[in-house]
């Protein structure tokens, strides 16, 4: 399935690379697209495998902030940034 998460805390080009080169090594995910600019990540990835959730949460070690939908806010969003 597809998801898209929005994401608050990058600050560059190379914060997006990082969330997409880790959302890709994690197993279930068969590809991933950070935009920086947009500050969103659209995720395909085998629901069998790894879920949403999961995914939230490796973007939330990498120090960011992740939440579903392009412009939703979630209530486990701490600060409404940017
Ligand atoms: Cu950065």
């Amino acid at each position: 399935m597809r998801t898209e998460l929005h994401i608050q805390g990058m600050h560059c080009e190379s914060c997006a690379i990082d969330i997409r080169e880790t959302l890709e090594e994690t197993a279930g995910v068969e590809h991933a697209d950070v935009t920086f600019n947009g500050k969103t990540a659209v995720i395909d990835f085998d629901d069998q495998t790894v879920q949403q959730t999961t995914l939230i949460k490796k973007i939330q070690d990498l120090g960011y902030q992740a939440t579903i939908g392009k412009h939703e806010q979630e209530p486990n969003q701490r600060e409404a940034g940017a």
